[in-house]
C-alpha cells in the first residue's frame, strides 16, 4: 500500500478546499478566447491590457508600488511597468518551476474554487496573465530587485522560450524569433519593480490596433 508522507503531517495537509488550485495549460484559452476575454474584437484586444494593469493596480492597491506606466510601441506591442515587490521567481515548493512561470503558463481554473469564484468585477483577477500569455505571439516578463533583474519569455501562445534567468541590464537580449529589444530599464529606473511586454496573436484577434484614447478614459 502506498501511503502518502504528506497524510501524516498535520500542518502540510490541513488545507481548506478553498485553497485548492487546479492549474491546466494554456489550449482552452486559444481555442474559446471568448470565453476568456470576452470577444476577438478590438474590446477583447483591449481587455489584454486591462488583465496586465490589474496586477500592477492590486500592488499599488496594497501600498507596494505607486508608479504604473503603460506604453504601446510601433511594433503593436504592450508593456506595463510598475515598481512594485515583483512577481516572486523563486522555484515553488511542490511545483518545481517558479511562482512567475506557473502565473504565465498555467491557467488557474476549473472547480468551484479555482479560478471560476475567483472572478471578480474587474476581470479575472490575477488569473489573467496566462490567459494574456496565451492569446499573444510572444510576451516577456522582467522583474527588478535591487541588483538583481530576471527574464521570462514566451512565444506563440505560452510556450517558454527561456527559462526565468538572469538579465544583462546593460545589454539585454531577446530569444524570442522576430522580436527586438524595446524595454529601456534606465530609464524606468525604479529599483524594483515588474515589467510585462507582450505581443497580441494576430491570428487570434480580429484588430491589432489599440484605440490609445480608449486608455485615457479606462485605465
Ligand atoms: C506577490 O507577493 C509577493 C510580492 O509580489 C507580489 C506580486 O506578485 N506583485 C506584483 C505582480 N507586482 N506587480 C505584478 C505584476 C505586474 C505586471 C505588469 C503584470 C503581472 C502579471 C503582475
Amino acid at each position: 500500500m502506498y501511503t502518502n508522507p504528506a497524510m501524516s503531517d498535520p500542518k502540510k495537509y490541513d488545507y481548506n478546499a478553498d485553497q485548492i488550485q487546479v492549474l491546466e495549460g494554456l489550449d482552452p484559452v486559444r481555442k474559446r478566447p471568448g470565453m476568456y476575454i470576452g470577444s476577438t474584437g478590438q474590446p477583447g484586444l483591449h481587455h489584454l491590457v486591462t488583465e496586465i494593469v490589474n496586477n500592477s493596480m492590486d500592488e499599488a492597491i496594497g501600498g507596494f508600488a505607486n508608479h504604473v506606466k503603460v506604453e504601446f510601441f510601433k511594433d503593436g506591442s504592450v508593456a506595463v511597468y510598475d515598481n512594485g515587490r515583483g512577481i516572486p521567481f523563486e522555484i515553488k515548493k511542490g511545483y518545481g518551476v517558479s511562482g512567475l512561470e506557473l502565473a504565465f503558463t498555467k491557467l488557474h481554473a476549473g472547480g468551484k474554487f479555482g479560478g471560476g469564484s475567483y472572478k471578480v468585477s474587474s476581470g479575472l483577477h490575477g488569473v489573467g496573465s496566462s490567459v494574456v500569455n496565451a492569446l499573444s505571439k510572444w510576451c516577456r516578463v522582467i522583474v527588478k530587485r535591487g541588483s538583481e533583474t530576471v527574464m521570462q519569455e514566451y512565444q506563440d501562445g505560452g510556450k517558454v522560450v527561456r527559462p526565468v534567468e538572469k538579465l544583462d541590464a546593460k545589454k539585454p537580449t531577446t530569444k524570442i524569433k522576430g522580436a527586438q529589444w524595446s524595454i529601456d530599464l534606465n530609464r524606468w529606473g525604479h529599483p524594483n519593480g515588474t515589467i510585462v511586454q507582450f505581443m497580441p496573436d494576430a491570428t487570434i484577434f480580429e484588430t491589432t490596433n489599440f484605440a490609445f484614447k480608449h486608455f485615457l478614459t479606462q485605465l
